[in-house]
């Protein structure tokens, strides 16, 4: 099972193929520090902004069985919390910051700030939140994608990264598509800049889930929200294996409703060299791993 063996991305050397999804048991210190101590083959922050956020009002997550929805509002404790967390994550495992792509000026100065200290292995561009009131998804909108992408990569110090010296490494965790064209129109644009890697799929957006009184299960946004869990699992493979196809080279790291060997086996089967669990580590907890690499 190769999954659970180790895999060099760049110079990046992860444990094994297990991550946790952005979101998901990742945005407090003791939450960290419990995947930092689980068999977890690297760490993903929580989304992050400039400045910390409270998000969105409580109950703003439920789970089930099958699936699970989420109206987060990309709560967090500001960029340089996790940025800080990194100096001491860094020495034992791969880590990951996932940026909350909510404001581009902020954006930028969240990655120029982080770039500084490099106490991570990567970034992970989060273009793809389904929560954020008001404001489309940024990964739907591919002519904003190709004006974003094409000012981050032409600062003055991202030639380094454009050069492949030791600049910080960028992916971008990407929206559920259900459209062929969208799937390939993303592709051209990833095949333009120097993106790293794509995580495929974050929350499917746009779901609701009523309790047996009819009744909304979260309380934003009249209780909708992204989706996770079995039901997104299909579609996180189809994005997966498009992906392949349409950017055979590229490293893709496969998400969404993964709970057993067997889906993780099926996104190694359509693609991804890496995985990350979102929905099963929030019901299981971070022992999930330890069960998953057992055998
Ligand atoms: O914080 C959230 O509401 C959230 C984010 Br940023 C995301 O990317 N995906 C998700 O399901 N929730």
């Amino acid at each position: 099972m190769t999954y659970k063996l180790p895999i060099k991305l760049y110079d990046v050397t992860f444990h094994n193929r297990l991550l946790n999804s952005a979101g998901c048991w990742c945005t407090t210190e003791q939450e960290l520090t419990d995947l930092l101590e689980s068999h977890c083959g690297g760490i993903v922050s929580k989304s992050c902004l400039f400045e910390p956020y409270k998000g969105n009002p409580h109950p703003r997550v439920f789970y089930n069985e099958v699936l699970s929805i989420n109206s987060t509002g990309l709560a967090n404790q500001g960029y340089l919390f996790y940025n800080n967390i990194g100096k001491e994550i860094t020495k034992f495992k791969p880590y990951i910051i996932s940026i909350g792509v909510k404001n581009i000026d902020e954006t930028f100065k969240m990655i120029q700030s982080i770039e500084k200290n490099q106490y991570c292995d990567f970034i992970e561009l989060n273009i793809s939140c389904p929560n954020i009131i008001g404001k489309p998804i940024l990964g739907y909108n591919i002519s904003e994608c190709l004006m974003f992408f094409s000012r981050l990569f032409s600062r003055k110090d991202h030639h380094a990264i454009i050069n492949n010296t030791n600049k910080l490494k960028i992916g971008l965790k990407l929206p559920p598509y259900f459209d062929q064209v969208q799937l390939k129109e993303m592709s051209d644009i990833i095949n333009t800049f120097p993106i790293k890697y794509i995580c495929s799929i974050n929350g499917m957006p746009n779901g609701l889930v009523l309790n047996e009184f009819h009744e909304k299960v979260i309380e934003p946004n009249d209780g909708i929200g992204g989706m996770g869990g079995c039901v997104a699992k299909p579609f996180g493979l189809s994005n997966v294996k498009s992906f392949r196809r349409l950017l055979p080279t590229l490293p893709i790291i496969g998400c969404g409703g993964i709970s057993t060997k067997k889906d993780i086996e099926d996104y190694f089967s359509v693609g991804a060299s890496l995985v990350q669990i979102g929905t099963q580590l929030i019901r299981e907890g971070p022992s999930c791993f330890e069960r998953l690499l057992k055998n």
